[in-house]
């Protein structure tokens, strides 16, 4: 017999990247549909959990960690990042310094986790698309180094909330090893027009509205 609460699974997810690419904004996005224009460096580590339901029904809590202004050096990443289930390497399509340190995330963490047992999944996330007239990064450039290094590729906007839901629900499913139908995927997109500047911090203007998540978050610091 299926015992229901055998379904309930705990995820640990780890947020990296330089400062300013935007990973407490996506967890801010992404557990209490809310953003800041205003940069506060993320000083200790901050987790938020949300609880989604992927396909089957089938519950899972994010625990999400937020490592903060923690440099690629600092002997703190390591203990963040082990037992993690999913690790998010977030850079910014405007900045093109940052996506080198996604590159440099990437391969120092790799080097991290090489011992472990159970290797966790990860994912290349560049942020602020809703910034696509100051890309400085190449979608091609982008998409090659998340082949090569098998990586699941995602743009996101926490500004909007483009794809940050479906971000950390895809990668839920796929530490869970269950399929996300094509049209669970595009369920959760938000259509957006592109805007032309960053100058105006008005909400940008969206195609549709957006259905709102689970409410199940929580949020607490350690310094
Ligand atoms: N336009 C835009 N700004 C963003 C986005 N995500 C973050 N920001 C802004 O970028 C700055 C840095 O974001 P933050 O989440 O603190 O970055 P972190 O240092 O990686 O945690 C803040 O001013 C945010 O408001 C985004 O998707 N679009
Ligand atoms: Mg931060």
């Amino acid at each position: 017999m299926i015992d229901h609460q055998q379904k309930e699974r705990l995820l640990k997810v780890v947020l990296c990247g330089d400062g300013a690419s935007g990973k407490t904004s996506l967890c801010l996005r992404f557990a209490h549909e809310s953003f800041n224009a205003d940069y506060h460096q993320t000083l200790g580590l901050d987790f938020f959990t949300r609880r989604v339901i992927l396909p089957g029904e089938i519950g899972v809590t994010l625990q999400v960690w937020d490592v903060g202004g923690q440099s690629i050096a600092s002997s703190m990443i390591s203990k963040y990042i082990s037992g993690s289930d999913a690790i998010m390497i977030v850079y910014d399509i405007t900045n093109k310094t940052s996506f080198e340190g996604a590159r440099e995330w990437t391969e120092s963490i790799k080097k991290m986790i090489k011992q472990s047992d159970s290797l966790p999944a990860l994912a290349l996330v560049g942020n602020k698309t809703d910034l696509e007239a100051k890309r400085q990064v190449k979608m091609e450039a982008h998409n090659r180094y998340a082949v090569d290094q098998e990586m699941t590729s995602m743009y996101t906007s926490a500004r909007t909330g483009d794809s940050v839901t479906i971000l950390f629900k895809q990668m839920a499913a796929q530490v869970m090893k269950i399929p996300m139908a094509k049209s669970e995927l595009d369920k959760e997109v938000v259509p957006i027009m592109a805007e032309a500047t960053s100058a105006s911090q008005d909400a940008p203007k969206r195609g549709s509205s957006r259905v709102a998540g689970q409410n199940n978050t929580t949020v607490c610091t350690i310094m």
